[in-house]
C-alpha cells in the first residue's frame, strides 16, 4: 500500500497535470487502475502497453507525440532506464511485481519493504482516486488479479446486487457470482481489434455504474454490454470445449486455435480453481508457436523451465502461474519433457 505522503505527491501531481499520459499493462488491473486514476480529472492520454513486460526505449516516441507533462506508468514489471533517461517531467511508476532498481523516476512498490505483500496497482490507485463512486471499478480490478480488497463490505453494500450473499472467498466471486462478470468484463474489454478497444476504453472514463454496462438503456452502455456479451460467448464455448479433456490424467491440457483472440490465462485461472489437483495447460496455437498459459495449486515453474532445456522457446513466470511459448515442431518433446519432470517433481 502507498503511505499518506506517496498519495500525496501522486494526487498532486495529477492536480497540476494538464495532459497527464498514463501507461498501464494489459490485464484487468492495469486498465482499472488507469481507470480509476484517469478519472480524477478526466484528462490526458492513456497508452495500454501490449503483452510486453518490458517498457523500452523504442516506445519513447510514441509517449512524445502525445506532448505529455506528467507521465503515470501502472503495473508494468520492468521500465527500461533508457526510456526514463528519455523524459524532462515527472515521471511516477507504480507497481507490484519484484522490485527494481532505476532512476529518474518515483517508484512505488509495496514489495519494497515487504517482500511478502501483495496488493495490485488497482489497490494503490483507489488510495490516490479515493472515489467511493468508483469502487466497483476499484473492487473489480483488485478481483482480477486475485486479491480480495479490505473494502469489499463496502462494496458489497453499495452493489448487493452483484454479491453472493454469505460466501466471500475469491473462487466464489470470481467465477460464481455477478461482480465476477464484472471482473471477466474488463478482462474482455483490452481484447479484440484495437478500434474496439480503444471506443470500450473511452466510454468506460464516463460510465458512471455497473448496472449501465448489465442493464444498459444508453447507447454507450449497449455498446459495451454487446461486447461483453459476444466475447463471452466466446469464452464459455471454450471453457466446456476445456473441461472435457480433464481426465484422470494428472494434467489437464487445452489445445485451441485462434491467431485473433486470447483467453488463455483467463481460461487457465478458473480452470486451476476447479481442478486444484491437476497442471492445467492452456494453449493456442498463433504463428507458429504454441502460446500457452500454466496454472496449478503447487509449484510448477521448476518443472517448466527444466522442460524447455534443448526446446526452442521460452517461458517463466511465478511458481504456481507460469506463461509459455514453444514451437510448433517442439511441442510434442516439450509436452513428453514436462510430464517427465512434473514426476520428478
Ligand atoms: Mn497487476
Amino acid at each position: 500500500m502507498l503511505t499518506p505522503s506517496q498519495i500525496l505527491q501522486l494526487q498532486t501531481a495529477i492536480q497540476n497535470s494538464k495532459n497527464p499520459i498514463f501507461i498501464f499493462d494489459d490485464d484487468a488491473d492495469g486498465l482499472c487502475s488507469y481507470l480509476l486514476l484517469y478519472r480524477i480529472k478526466r484528462e490526458g492520454h492513456y497508452f495500454m502497453l501490449k503483452a510486453a513486460p518490458h517498457l523500452e526505449a523504442k516506445f519513447v516516441k510514441r509517449i512524445q507525440d502525445f506532448n505529455p507533462d506528467l507521465i503515470v506508468i501502472l503495473d508494468i514489471p520492468d521500465v527500461h532506464q533508457e526510456f526514463l533517461d528519455a523524459f524532462k517531467i515527472p515521471i511516477f511508476w507504480i507497481d507490484h511485481h519484484d522490485p527494481q532498481q532505476r532512476h529518474n523516476v518515483t517508484y512505488f512498490n509495496p514489495k519494497i519493504k515487504q517482500p511478502d505483500s501483495y496488493f495490485p496497482t488497482t489497490r494503490m490507485a483507489y488510495q490516490v482516486a479515493n472515489n467511493p463512486k468508483d469502487l466497483w471499478i476499484a473492487t473489480a480490478g483488485n478481483l482480477a488479479d486475485w486479491h480480495c480488497p479490505d473494502f469489499i463490505e463496502q462494496a458489497a453494500t453499495l452493489y448487493p446486487n452483484y454479491f453472493p450473499k454469505k460466501k466471500r472467498d475469491l473462487p466464489t466471486l470470481v467465477f460464481k457470482s455477478k461482480v465476477g462478470k464484472l471482473v471477466q468484463f474488463f478482462f474482455f474489454m483490452i481484447k479484440g481489434p484495437s478500434s474496439d478497444v480503444a471506443r470500450s476504453i473511452k466510454l468506460l472514463g464516463k460510465i458512471a455504474s455497473p448496472d449501465e454496462i448489465f442493464s444498459p438503456n444508453s447507447e454507450d452502455g449497449n455498446y459495451l454490454f454487446k461486447r461483453f456479451e459476444m466475447l463471452n460467448i466466446m469464452y464459455e464455448k471454450l471453457l466446456v470445449q476445456a473441461k472435457e479433456k480433464a481426465t484422470r490424467s494428472k494434467i489437464l491440457l487445452f489445445e485451441y486455435n485462434d491467431e485473433q483472440w486470447s483467453f488463455t490465462a483467463n481460461l487457465a485461472n478458473e480452470l486451476t480453481t476447479r481442478y486444484p489437483k491437476k497442471v492445467i495447460i492452456i494453449a493456442r496455437k498463433s504463428q507458429g508457436f504454441m502460446k500457452c498459459s500454466l496454472r496449478a495449486q503447487f509449484p510448477i515453474e521448476p518443472a517448466l523451465k527444466r522442460a524447455l532445456q534443448g526446446i526452442e522457446g521460452y517461458g517463466g513466470g511465478h511458481p504456481t502461474a507460469c506463461g509459455t511459448v514453444v514451437k510448433n515442431e517442439d511441442w510434442d518433446r516439450f509436452l513428453n519433457q514436462f510430464k517427465e519432470e512434473l514426476k520428478r517433481k
